[in-house]
């Protein structure tokens, strides 16, 4: 007779493909039998009444990031966000090694492994490439075949954008060296004159952040970067996808069959720029980029999810506090918009958002929401068949869900260190109660029970998703 280290009785078990009712047997941190009234575990978990489902992957977020250069600083360490991040059923996230131009990439990396040595959910990395010149190139394949598969850039930012030139550089050394790309597209050039000129007439108050860069700066940088990827055949995944008419750019080039991905974020899709006009400064609370848009957009977004061409639900966690010295109010009280630094907290609440505004409001079925915020990224990123669903021979990485359970979000309930949550007083239908990372209890009661340092690095092999098509725009193969 099997044996199992622990049994999920009783629940409903949900992946992107189906829904079953099914006990699941765990041991030595594997999924090893799924099936009716298996025998007895060590440790028993009733599921009665419960959704049982993989945990979440977070392939974009940002925790414990070094920000040089000025009094702004990440909140959360990773003990804190990945603590906060396994209270919201997320067992798995993709988090970025920082560069910073004019230097090497590896120390940043090796350092950046230090932190995450205090996580409690497993990781991996995105490498940012913030000054891809030949040194940096070369300090590249090592550390792709270490497992850091993917490669992060910026086509905006001062401190980390790349001009075309230099994206064709790092896509093209992507292709040779088995890498995948992510990218931040908005015109750089359209939003500094437009923050110019908006400075000059004292437009500084934060939601004129949403006005020095409109959904057409993201749009062109979205076609534009599609159009070099094509070039080179290099499949990437554009981030935090905002407006209609990114999607409609990144729909028509899947079309085509490009291996084109998009991804979005529950900002994106539960505020518009009306947040950036709260009173006070509370709009600087809902600072982030690319800016937030419209209802027209959210609609657009959720279509875009529905018909799979946003596959991907991430929650771009940026973890600044909106009081105190180093965060949103580092520059005071009434800073302007370009000092407010960017971004909102959201680990936590990606999952209990997606499936209260999405599921229980009917915007997309359970098997889209298990999709979006689980299996797409992990087959996106290298994770899969170890993580994103629930299957035997699995790590069993899973959060049991009380679909019914109802709670107003406040900050102070959360875990995270940051002092704010975007959705304060929202109220939210489907909680996770218990998450379990490699068969092991990480939060449970209420509480969290395992150590800093549970969780494991995941490095990545090459996988399906990142290999190029063998297709080019011209006659001419640049990598023959
Ligand atoms: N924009 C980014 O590019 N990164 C972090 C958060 C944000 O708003
Ligand atoms: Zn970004
Ligand atoms: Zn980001």
């Amino acid at each position: 007779m099997q044996s199992f280290d622990t049994v999920i009785r009783g629940g409903t078990v949900v992946t992107a493909t189906d829904t079953s009712r099914c006990d699941v047997g765990i041991r030595d941190g594997r999924i090893v039998a799924l099936g009716l009234d298996l025998p007895q575990g060590a440790r028993e978990i009733d599921a009665t009444n419960r959704l049982v489902m993989p945990g979440g992957v977070d392939s974009h977020c940002h925790i414990e990031q070094p920000k040089p250069g000025g009094p702004v600083k990440s909140a959360d360490t990773f003990e804190s966000g990945t603590t906060s991040a396994a209270f919201g059923g997320t067992t798995s996230v993709i988090c970025f090694a920082p560069h910073f131009k004019g230097t090497a990439l590896t120390p940043g990396v090796e350092d950046y492994h230090r932190r995450a040595r205090q996580a409690v959910i497993d990781y991996s990395f995105h490498l940012v490439i913030a000054d891809p010149t030949p040194d940096v190139l070369r300090e590249l394949p090592p550390l792709i075949k270490a497992g850091h598969r993917s490669l992060k850039l910026f086509m905006t930012y001062d401190a980390s954008r790349l001009n075309d030139r230099e994206v064709l550089d790092v896509l093209a050394l992507a292709r040779t060296e088995s890498a995948f790309v992510v990218v931040h597209a908005e015109n750089h050039d359209a939003i500094r004159w437009m923050t110019a000129r908006l400075e000059a007439a004292g437009h500084t108050a934060p939601r004129f952040h949403a006005v020095s860069k409109p959904a057409l700066v993201e749009r062109e940088a979205v076609h534009r970067v599609i159009a070099l990827a094509e070039l080179l055949d290099q499949p990437i995944q554009i981030f935090h996808v905002t407006c209609a008419e990114a999607v409609e750019e990144i729909r028509r080039a899947q079309a085509r069959g490009l291996k084109i991905f998009g991804e979005t974020c529950p900002q994106y899709l539960g505020l518009t720029a009306d947040a950036l006009d709260r009173p006070g400064f509370e709009g600087a609370k809902a600072i982030c980029s690319p800016a937030l848009r419209t209802t027209a957009d959210q609609e657009a977004l959720w279509q875009g999810i529905r018909d799979g061409v946003l596959g991907v639900v991430s929650s771009d966690h940026a973890p600044y506090r909106y009081a105190g010295p180093d965060g949103k109010q580092a520059y005071g009280m009434d800073a302007p918009f370009t000092k407010v630094a960017n971004g909102v907290p959201g680990l936590e609440t990606r999952l209990p958002f997606l499936f209260s505004e999405g599921v229980v409001k009917g915007r997309i079925d359970l098997q889209q929401f298990v999709a979006i915020t689980a299996t797409n990224p992990a087959k996106l990123f290298g994770l899969y068949p170890r993580k994103g669903s629930i299957a035997v021979g699995m790590d069993a990485d899973i959060a049991v869900w009380d679909p019914t359970l109802t709670r107003t979000l406040t900050a102070a309930d959360l875990h995270h260190a940051v002092d704010y949550t975007p959705y304060e007083g929202m109220e939210l239908t489907g909680w996770p109660v218990t998450t379990l990372v490699r068969g092991t209890v990480v939060v449970g009661e209420g509480k969290r029970q395992v150590e800093p340092g549970y969780g494991a690095f995941l490095p990545r092999e090459p996988y399906p998703a990142m290999q190029p098509r063998g297709v080019f725009p011209t006659e001419f193969n640049p990598f023959a």
